[in-house]
């Protein structure tokens, strides 16, 4: 068979050039594409967090935009998130290599009736990184869930996620069975997830709405030192 001479050869990009490539393929779903960019930038003394979110995060935002105005269908967004799966599995390990003294625990997990996870995940990996332990429960969370995962891991933080604005009510079905059973104030909760926003956190009762990843981290960090100037100041 003929050789295409139109084959682009990753390594040989500049890195604008590479990351532009990378976020066509990310469009395309090319997830072995996806993954030796971010080994080649890696490779190139790249930090895995500008991988992530000047690469597979700008690419996915793209990728977003289309989906939301019909150009892109589920098919092909099911193989885009694929690809930043892939490019996200290389990244997980370095994020969480900080060596960071353990900050707390927290037990992570998109709500019942909505499968969207790549931003949970993204969470999930951003905390680690940070020095947390993460426990995911993965997607479709019913109460239940959560409420046993917390208890059982003595969590510090419950960390939920949506991306519906059909499924984002149910943080709130959440929050009110904790403050039925007494628990309310036992776990920090943060609420995260794009259709979400601040007074939106602040009227189910959570305490705080996160931005994004890098958000959910210092807020975390920021609840967590809270916690523990409290137990000081009781003891
Ligand atoms: Co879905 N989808 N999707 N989808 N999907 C959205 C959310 C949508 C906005 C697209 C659109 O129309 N523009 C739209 C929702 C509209 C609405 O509710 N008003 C939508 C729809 C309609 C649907 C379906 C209903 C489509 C259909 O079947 N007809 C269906 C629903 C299935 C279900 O859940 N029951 C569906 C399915 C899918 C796929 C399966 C194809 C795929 C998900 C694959 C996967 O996750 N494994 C998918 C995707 C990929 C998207 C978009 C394109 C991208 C989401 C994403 O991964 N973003 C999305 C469009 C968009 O959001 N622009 C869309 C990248 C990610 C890094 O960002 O998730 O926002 P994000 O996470 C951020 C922050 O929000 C925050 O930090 C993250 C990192 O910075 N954050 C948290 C998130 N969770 C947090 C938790 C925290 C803290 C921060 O806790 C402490």
């Amino acid at each position: 068979m003929a050789e295409d001479d139109d084959e682009i050869i990753l390594s040989e990009l500049s890195d604008e050039d590479l990351v532009q490539q990378m976020m066509d393929d990310l469009y395309d779903g090319l997830r072995d594409e996806i993954e030796e960019g971010v080994n080649i930038l890696l490779g190139r003394g790249w930090a895995p967090y500008d991988v992530l979110t000047r690469a597979l995060v700008a690419g996915m935002t793209i990728v977003g935009h289309d989906f939301r105005d019909g150009i892109l269908f589920v098919p092909e967004v099911l193989l885009a998130a694929n690809a930043m799966k892939g490019g996200m599995a290389i990244l997980k390990p370095l994020l969480a290599e900080t060596g960071a003294p353990r900050m707390g625990k927290m037990v992570i997990g998109t709500v019942k009736g909505d499968i969207h996870d790549i931003g949970k995940n993204l969470v999930s990996m951003m905390m680690e990184g940070a020095g947390f332990e993460v426990i995911d429960l993965g997607i479709n969370n019913a109460v239940e869930k959560y409420l046993e995962a917390i208890a059982r891991e003595e969590a510090d933080i419950l960390g939920m996620s949506a991306l519906l604005t059909t499924t984002m009510p149910y943080m709130k079905v959440v929050i009110d069975t904790m403050k039925e059973q007494g628990i309310r104030d036992d776990y920090i909760v943060l609420v995260g997830g794009a259709p979400l926003n601040e007074e939106f956190g602040r009227a189910i009762g959570a305490d705080a709405y996160c931005r994004d990843a890098a958000v959910a981290v210092e807020t975390a960090k920021d609840f967590i030192q809270r916690k523990h100037n409290q137990l000081a100041a009781s003891q």
